[in-house]
């Protein structure tokens, strides 16, 4: 009798941990971060632009939705550049949707996280914390280090 009780025990026991490594398994889903850059730009440059890959390992869609950056760098927007006409012009996003098990990449000449105005431009090699919110009501930090890098200014400046 007494050694039932122990085996039904050590059987809750054995449950309730697997359920707790599942539990784990489900918080490290939702969205990867891969590679954030800040692209190096000249000291007097207008806008700043941060790419990175972003992995979505959930089985719904999620959107990162803003981003915080130091307020030394500027206001922060999320924009898409595309051809249009056969020109490449740049438009605000209000979020940059992620695909269920899917990717998006931020990237040069495509999705990308701009931030306007800044007050002093980082140089290559320094690393910037930028926080991004994701709809799904989550928020990751991740170090985005300044490099050169993908194409030159033209497309922002040819928003002007
Ligand atoms: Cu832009």
């Amino acid at each position: 009798m007494k050694l039932k009780v122990m085996r039904v025990l050590s059987a809750l026991v054995l449950l309730a941990s697997s359920q707790f490594i599942f539990a784990g398994s489900l918080y490290a889903e939702g969205v990867m971060v891969e590679d954030p850059w800040i692209r190096a730009a000249p000291p007097n440059a207008p806008a700043l632009a941060a790419f990175m890959v972003l992995n979505n390992h959930s089985g719904s869609e999620v959107a990162l939705t803003d981003v915080e950056a130091p307020a030394s760098l500027g206001r922060v927007e999320l924009h898409r550049t595309s051809k249009e006409d056969g020109m490449m012009k740049m438009v605000q996003q209000k979020d940059i949707p992620i695909s269920a098990h899917g990717s998006t990449t931020l990237k040069p000449g495509s999705w990308h996280i701009m931030m306007i105005q800044p007050e002093k431009v980082p140089s290559v090699g320094e690393h910037i914390k930028l926080t991004l919110g994701f709809s799904d009501g989550s928020k990751q930090s991740v170090i985005a280090e300044v490099r050169r890098g993908g194409m030159m200014m033209q497309n922002h400046n040819m928003m002007k």
